[in-house]
């Protein structure tokens, strides 16, 4: 059985939803990222979630996850496209994400009190850091500037790379959603996150408070 590391959080959504659309059986193992254990060092050198190991292959970040996981199980649903144009079209939202991650994170932290929790030297979810006022307006401005362009690779399609739901519509629908937790909202996005909602495996894809956890290290 495959274990998947880490329970909530945006980038664990992005590798639940790999397992979810695959139909893959998972057990999840709860991580402490605050006071790393020794069995989570020994785990991964990166000492970030997601992480899954599969018969005894360790497999670290949610890209990587869903590449392997095509490999490891190419008669299953696809995560990535085939087709290099649009493979490389998913890179490309993959590292449009990356920064529109960096940029938010001063502004999750902020409204989620993080700062309080966390030991702010130690980046909990890619670099958090203080900011003030006139540093966040200039943010939230570079954000929606990130988030039009994501808006311009869908066009008028319903999914990012190709005719069914796959990886980068994963990882867009992971951001969009945090961004409107914490009051942002998708803007030109919105209506596409809507739809997506009640569709499997976004409808899923964030564990719930229900899920099983087998244990935490
Ligand atoms: N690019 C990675 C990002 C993973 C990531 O940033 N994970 C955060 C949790 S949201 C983390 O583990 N942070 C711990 C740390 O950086 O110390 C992916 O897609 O898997």
């Amino acid at each position: 059985v495959i274990t998947l590391y880490g329970v909530s959080g945006p980038n664990v959504a992005k590798s639940r939803a790999s397992l979810l659309s695959k139909k893959l059986a998972f057990e999840h193992v709860g991580v402490d990222l605050i006071n790393q254990s020794d069995e989570f060092r020994r785990l991964t050198p990166i000492g970030r979630i997601p992480v899954i190991s599969d018969g005894g292959l360790v497999v670290h970040d949610s890209l990587f996850i869903a590449e392997y996981l095509d490999r490891q199980y190419p008669d299953l649903t696809q995560l990535l496209p085939e087709n290099l144009a649009l493979r490389v079209k998913a890179y490309t939202i993959f590292a449009l994400l990356e920064r529109l991650f960096t940029i938010a994170s001063p502004i999750v932290a902020m409204s989620l009190g993080f700062f309080d929790v966390v030991d702010p030297t130690r980046a909990a979810c890619s670099g958090y850091y203080r900011t003030t006022d006139s540093l966040r307006v200039k943010l939230k401005s570079n954000l929606a500037d990130k988030i039009q362009s994501l808006a311009d690779l869908l066009g008028e399609e319903t999914y990012f790379t190709g005719q069914s739901s796959m990886q980068a519509d994963f990882a867009v629908f992971a951001f969009m959603t945090l961004l409107g937790e914490i009051g942002i909202g998708a803007g030109p996005l919105d209506a596409w996150v809507n739809e997506r909602k009640s569709e499997f495996p976004f409808s899923e894809m964030f564990a719930t408070a229900d899920v099983a956890v087998s244990r935490v290290i």
